[in-house]
């Protein structure tokens, strides 16, 4: 694992905006109560579309395009030498969790030419998970500096590639260089229930950060 965060460079952050919204998010009468927006966010290639894939209960919006030579030389492959395909807009999906707050799912694209999509996919948004790969800590850096800057909360997953050596989150808070207050957590993007558990901590640390309660009944 490397340390201190520095280059390169995320966009600069657009003003915060509210990721709530009230009433049902389908238009029906069963749907769900609350509606939110999470961003799933972190370096390229660190399992951003397999997260959103394993938890959304509708089939996933994947904007999936070969990787090129473009990226050679450009993408740290290192760990992930068999990735074929990567994210070019954003992956989308849906959970509701068991009290009527459904969660719509936004993945980033981890390519640096992509972040500029950013700004748009983070408008209200709720909250961010960072993902991280301890191969490559360095890859989540301009997540984390993007929404540090912009103030939206966000908490960071480790996902425990089964050839990384593993780490505790407390090591892996100091290599990150990160507040006190930001939950670290380690988990397997590619199963459900470690996906909605770093979903779940995430609306907690959010609601925390804005005053409210803990969502009756959001563990999974
Ligand atoms: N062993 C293991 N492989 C994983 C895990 N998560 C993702 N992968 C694999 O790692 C590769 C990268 O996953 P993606 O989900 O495409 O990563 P991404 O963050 O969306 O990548 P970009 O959109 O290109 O930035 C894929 O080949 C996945 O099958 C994991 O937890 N363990
Ligand atoms: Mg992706």
């Amino acid at each position: 694992m490397s340390s201190a965060r520095s280059e390169p460079h995320p966009p600069e952050p657009d003003a915060p905006t509210d990721g709530a919204s009230d009433g049902p998010a389908d238009g029906s009468a069963d749907g769900p109560r609350v509606a939110l927006k999470i961003l799933v966010a972190g370096g390229f290639g660190v399992g951003k579309t397999t997260l959103v894939g394993a938890v959304s209960e509708i089939r996933p919006l994947r904007t999936e395009e070969a990787l090129t030579d473009v990226s050679v030389g450009v993408d740290d492959l290192d760990g992930v030498a068999a990735k074929t395909t990567t994210t070019v807009a954003m992956d989308f999906g849906r959970i509701t969790l068991r009290d009527g707050v459904a969660i719509y799912l936004f993945g980033t694209p981890g390519q640096e030419r992509f972040w500029f999509m950013w700004n748009e996919l983070s408008l209200g948004a709720l909250g961010a998970v960072v993902l991280a790969d301890t191969r490559r800590l360095t890859a989540s850096f301009a997540s984390i500096d993007y929404f540090e800057r912009k103030g939206t909360p966000f908490v960071v997953a480790v996902n425990c590639f089964d050839e990384a050596d593993r780490y505790e989150p407390h090591e892996i808070r100091t290599a990150l260089a990160l507040d006190p207050h930001v939950p670290v957590l380690l988990c397997d993007a590619r199963h459900a229930t470690s996906a909605k558990e770093v979903l779940v901590s995430l609306v907690e640390h959010a609601l925390r950060l804005v005053g409210g309660s803990r969502v009756q009944g959001a563990h999974p």
